[in-house]
């Protein structure tokens, strides 16, 4: 039987999510927490490139997991597997997390002793960039098989994003996927958004990747 604590969250219907977005990162910020939500489709590649980033930064920062799906806790169980505090949190059937559900997991986790805990938001590149997490940064997987059009199909993810990792590099001799189109057509919606590309299979270009993360949780723990 699993050993993972599982939150069965529940939205807060009645509040105004964005106003208990900025109390929450107030509050993060004050306990010099950096909170980072982690969003794309499913499969590609939220949990494999969670835990790269932990191999990467685990010697520089106390890293926490908050994994978000409607069912299971497969993913929570591969975070701790590596010796890494996690939670799952059960959505009940929503597509999203809101500040409220988040609230509930960080409360579980016990956010002062942690310098970034990352939140694995439900996958589905809709629902989860229409509700403010609390986060202090959104992040965003593209993976190559999912083709270079998403910008297009999905824009309001594509521009709430502060960061995009194009993942699954690996495959892009073999996929009919156009990178620089895709960077075009993201900074059309979103100028500012960083870009990276890697595999998280591979390690390859996730070093750029953990450097800026590491240089935003800094920069936070300071503000
Ligand atoms: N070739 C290749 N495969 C990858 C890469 N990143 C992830 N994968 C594979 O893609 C599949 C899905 O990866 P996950 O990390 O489970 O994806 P996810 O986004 O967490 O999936 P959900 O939690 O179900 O939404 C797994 O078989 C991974 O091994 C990559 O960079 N290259
Ligand atoms: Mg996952």
């Amino acid at each position: 039987m699993s050993q993972i604590r599982i939150i069965e969250v529940k939205e807060n219907i009645l509040a105004n999510n964005d106003q208990q977005a900025q109390k929450l990162r107030e509050s993060l910020r004050q306990q010099h927490t950096f909170l980072l939500n982690l969003m794309s489709s499913p499969g590609s590649g939220k949990t494999t490139l969670i835990l790269k980033t932990i191999e990467l930064l685990r010697d520089k920062l106390r890293i926490g997991v908050m994994e978000a799906d409607i069912d299971s806790a497969v993913d929570a169980e591969k975070i701790a597997a590596v010796g890494i505090p996690a939670i799952q949190l059960r959505t009940g059937g929503l597509c999203h997390l809101d500040c409220a559900m988040t609230s509930q997991g960080l409360a579980e986790l016990g956010p002062e002793i942690f310098d970034l805990i990352i939140i694995e938001n439900v996958g589905n590149l809709v629902c989860p960039a229409e509700f403010d997490t609390g986060a202090v940064k959104n992040a965003m997987i593209l993976s190559v098989p999912e083709g270079d059009d998403k910008p297009l199909k999905y824009p309001l993810m594509f521009s709430t994003c502060d960061a995009l990792l194009i993942n699954k590099i690996d495959y892009l001799t073999i996929a009919d996927f156009d990178i620089e189109a895709v960077k075009k057509r993201v900074y059309a919606l979103n100028s500012k958004i960083k870009i990276f590309e890697v595999s998280a299979k591979t390690g390859q270009g996730m070093e750029a990747w953990c450097d800026w993360l590491y240089q935003e949780v800094l920069a936070w723990s300071e503000a």
